[in-house]
């Protein structure tokens, strides 16, 4: 395409390359008018190494810290020896439509190997003789019984008891009055739910015991047990893992209350709600688990030492900077507070100001959720914290190093004294004895200690003009104007409160940036990529871990990288997947006698990747399939052809795995994948659809890689040809595309997973132009499962909203996504809280990226082979402009439109790329030379 050599020079005036830095429109700033109470209110800061979360609250300050390599566990074997003599009888048992007994078979032989797993129940059994021991009288007679408001819905560790980590062997009593014209009758006794397991007494006598969490206990009181008048009531729990305690149930009738048996609960008598609690014993034996979990680290308190009212009170997280403020007015003195996380010195760092000299008098004291964490003074400036994790032996070690500007600085074992200063710097580093996923020898007193040594003597200014000289580079890259409203001045909760996509389309604009925000934060070169919560974990037994879920989470995590400026930080996630594909392979070959490697639905620190949990859905045999496709895609964005070259073994291994492991049902003469599990949903199963897309775009991804770098021509071959013997997806009786071989979907069915519209999206397996029939059977089946949902569901679905071309219902979907998830009565629901972390709930991060990326499928599409504009512009943005947007084919892409329609397009290609570029009915192809801005206009001509 001849393009006039004047508008060329122009435009390359006009044209700041990408990382020179993008004018960012409008304030991207979260920003509160109180301090944070719950840990989603509080402000994430991260350098993919430490994260913290600030409360930025006026007598006291806390920074709860993570580092990313704090795990559970250690190195060790998850694959099952010997698996694989089991996988034909479970596959017949699957052909033969014994689904039940193949999971049985399956739970009995073919789930990967625990931790603690051998010898555990003869500990376990050991280990209750001894608590049981005791006695119900004795443990009544024990002198600290403390009170306790029950039920503690999420576990005595999260009720404020200092009983964070623990498991063990508690009791708990309490009282009811028994009514006079209850005499003679026996009585249920309803206790909810209780974690693990429980021997319940009334008035000494035993009257039922029970296993498992999610039973609900109604033990039957005999009369004979029974006094007039008041009744005692005495359970001891036995928790092993996890959660603890009386942890309630809900459920429209009462609990907690005694009745005649068979009466109405609700005409039943409260226990007396004044329990109380002792904790008899806290070293049960390590419970067995199939994969280890993220842990807390610390925290930083700050107490202050000025007490009184404060008046203009504000804390922001300022993403365009990543620098978080904490400011304040106290007896006319102004107090700030600069928190950032520097990634090119590996440490947290902080400054105090106050407008009037000597006025910061303060406590620092270093803390730890972790059992038998150590403090001690390292020198005169600086405070170490030493934690263990209990179950692993991964070990950590945190300084607190501070300068002050006037006033006087002492540290002893336990704490740092900090009196009449000006300014205050504080200096936080910490590392673990991680090395690697089989290494656990590195030294992290001298690796805090290197880190603090090279930060220390720098000034605050200059670490932070040096923070964001390396954080903006990266951020800028991208820049989203989707127009404005009148609650952009409000503060960020409050927007949140009141938004609407129409009234507050900032706000979405800011929530974009935020998940790069957070992506940058979460996953940087050298470190671990962004796991289930990102970087940010403050529970010892977080939900699922807070691991690497692969059947969805961990890839949701990255959808927004390449498309939206990041391809830099999908390094963590690059790495993650070549060790897994080593670790995998030990898999394919003890469960499956394959060669390549395996993953199944999840992975930790340690590459696990054998199955876990339960085998009607840890036996799921895509994982490394979905992640091989992040290979290919990080390719086609950036045309990196060494990239390609160095992970190229990665897909080709993965795809050899199902060479090996696919069989030809004897119905069709297709390939199939059995056993799998099309995600979490409709139990074990041969064929699920999801398998048959993932595995057809690895076999014909590595194929063309295998032709882009001249390799493996023969396999490459074989690839080919497999990939069109593989079960193709099916459109059933209800229009729906098929979730499973069989035309079995149920159309009133809203489960989560929509795991059959993989192909649709982030799968390229059905699109538009090359199979619309297919397309309409997905859009029909997504119509079916729904528009409810909460976080990556959601976020899925946005996604393949915008591939359906469809804006207004994408939208429709990224509203829910942003309702406030802190509700009215304090519970939480899915949406946002008011951090902007997406409520699963709780807190997973998925749904925040998975967002973010669904925003730009909206406004540029290019997994077809050429690039389409404005796919799914909903009504609500009727003008707006974007820079920065990728394209496959190593385009940079910026546009602007108005009324609902294009006026203006430049296109950078960086790597000499042809370009096809579609908008409506409109189309264009031209050659395009490496670094070259190419502009055209709304009718698609060059300018
Ligand atoms: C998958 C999902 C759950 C959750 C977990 C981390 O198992 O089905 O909803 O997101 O991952």
């Amino acid at each position: 395409m001849p393009l006039p050599r004047l508008g060329f020079l122009l435009l390359l005036l006009c044209w700041l390359p990408a990382g020179a830095g993008l004018a960012q429109p409008g304030p991207l700033k979260l920003w509160y008018t109180k301090p944070a109470e719950k840990w989603t209110d509080a402000l994430p800061i991260g350098n993919g190494r430490l994260g913290a979360m600030i409360f930025g609250g006026v007598a006291q300050d806390r920074l709860q810290f993570n580092e990313a390599t704090l795990w559970t566990g250690q190195p060790r074997a998850y694959a099952r020896p010997g698996a694989a003599q089991y996988l034909p009888r479970i596959r017949q048992l699957l052909a033969e439509g014994k689904q039940a007994e193949a999971e049985a078979l399956a739970t009995a032989q073919f789930m990967g190997l625990k931790d603690h797993e051998q010898g555990y129940e003869g500990f376990k059994a050991l280990w209750q003789q001894e608590v049981q021991a005791i006695g119900v009288q004795q443990a009544l007679s024990q002198r600290d019984w403390k009170p306790v408001a029950i039920p503690t819905p999420n576990g005595w560790e999260s009720a404020g008891l200092g009983l964070e980590g623990m498991d063990g062997a508690v009791w708990f009593k309490t009282t009811f009055e028994l009514p006079a014209a209850w005499a003679g009758k026996d009585l249920t006794l309803s206790l909810g739910r209780i974690r693990d397991q429980d021997v319940t007494y009334v008035n000494g006598q035993q009257i039922g015991t029970d296993e498992g969490i999610s039973k609900k206990r109604r033990y039957r009181v005999p009369a004979a047990a029974l006094r007039p008048g008041r009744n005692e009531v005495a359970i001891q729990v036995f928790n092993y893992y996890d959660k603890g305690g009386l942890i309630g149930v809900k459920e429209k009738q009462p609990i907690f209350v005694v009745y005649p048996e068979g009466a109405d609960p609700a005409s039943g008598v409260p226990l007396n709600p004044g329990w109380q609690y002792w904790v008899q014993n806290e070293k049960p034996p390590l419970a067995p688990s199939y994969q280890a979990s993220y842990q807390p680290f610390g925290e930083v308190l700050l107490d202050f030492a000025n007490q009184g009212e404060a008046t203009s009170y504000r804390r922001e997280l300022d993403i365009s900077r990543a620098v978080a403020r904490t400011e304040y007015t106290q007896h006319n003195v102004r107090f700030t507070r600069d928190y950032f996380a520097s990634a090119p010195r590996n440490a947290l760092v902080y400054r105090l100001r106050a407008s009037q000299k000597g006025s910061i008098s303060l406590t620092a004291r270093l803390e730890s959720p972790h059992k038998g964490f150590l403090t001690y003074r390292l020198d005169d400036h600086t405070l170490a914290l030493a934690v263990q994790v209990r179950d692993g032996v991964v070990r950590g070690v945190s300084y607190l190093h501070v300068q002050a500007k006037g006033g006087k600085v002492t540290v002893t074992d336990g704490r740092m004294q900090l009196e009449g200063a000006t300014e205050a710097t504080f200096y936080l580093t910490a590392a673990t004895s991680f090395k690697n996923y089989q290494d656990v020898t590195n030294q992290p007193e001298n690796l805090a200690e290197h880190t603090l040594r090279i930060v220390r003597g720098k000034s605050y200014k200059a670490l932070e003009a040096e923070h964001i000289r390396d954080y903006q580079p990266l951020f800028n890259t991208y820049s989203v104007d989707l127009g404005h409203g009148p609650n952009e001045a409000q503060p960020t909760d409050e927007r949140i409160l009141q938004f609407s996509p129409a009234a507050d389309p900032g706000l979405l604009a800011l929530y974009q940036q935020y998940g790069r925000y957070l992506l940058i934060a979460s996953s940087r070169k050298g470190g671990q990529p962004a796991n289930l919560q990102g970087l940010w974990n403050e529970s010892l037994t977080p939900s699922w871990g807070s691991k690497y879920t692969t059947n969805i989470n961990l890839q949701m995590n990255y959808w927004p990288a390449e498309l939206l400026g990041l391809s830099a930080c999908t390094e963590p996630l690059f790495g993650l997947i070549q060790e897994a594909s080593e670790a995998g392979k030990a898999t394919a070959k003890e469960h499956y006698n394959a060669r390549g490697w395996v993953l199944h639905h999840n992975t930790d620190i340690w590459r696990g990747t054998a199955p876990i949990n339960a085998s009607n859905h840890g036996i799921w045999v895509t994982g490394a399939a979905w992640l091989s496709q992040h290979i290919w895609e990080h390719y086609r964005f950036t045309q990196d052809q060494q990239f390609l070259r160095q992970h190229y073994p990665i897909m080709q291994q993965a795809a050899l795995f199902f060479v090996d492991f696919l069989v030809k049902e004897p119905r069709t003469g297709r390939l199939i994948s059995t056993p799998s599990n099309s995600p979490e949903h409709g139990g074990l199963v041969a064929g699920p659809t999801m398998d048959h897309q993932l595995i057809r775009e690895l076999f014909d991804n590595t194929h063309v890689a295998a032709q882009v770098l001249g390799l493996d021509a023969e396999l490459s071959r074989e690839l080919a040809d497999k990939a069109r013997q593989l079960a193709p997806n099916q459109v059933g009786k209800h229009g729906q595309l098929q979730e499973w071989l069989e035309d079995k979907d149920d159309p009133k069915d809203t489960h989560r997973h929509v795991s059959h519209l993989w192909g649709v999206f982030p799968g390229t397996d059905i699109t538009w132009a090359t199979s619309p029939d297919l397309m309409q059977a997905a859009r029909t089946s997504l119509l079916q499962r729904g528009d409810e949902g909460t976080g990556w569901s959601l976020a899925w679905k946005a996604n393949l909203w915008a591939r359906f071309r469809d804006g207004n219902h994408a939208l429709r979907i990224l509203d829910k996504l942003l309702s406030p998830a802190d509700n009215a009565t304090g519970s939480e629901q899915g949406g946002v809280y008011k951090n902007l972390f997406d409520a699963h709930p709780p807190f997973q991060i998925d749904g925040n990226f998975g967002g973010a990326a669904a925003m730009a499928e909206m406004l540029l599409q290019s997994h077809d082979g050429y690039l389409e504009l404005l796919p799914a512009l909903p009504t609500a943005w009727p003008q707006g402009e974007v820079r920065g947007l990728r394209a496959r084919g190593g385009f940079v892409v910026n546009l602007r439109w108005q009324a609902g329609k294009l006026t203006q397009v430049e296109i950078t290609s960086k790597s000499g790329q042809p370009c096809e570029v579609r908008y409506g009915s409109k189309q264009i192809r031209f050659p395009t030379k490496a670094d070259k801005v190419y502009k055209l206009t709304a009718e698609l001509q060059p300018m």
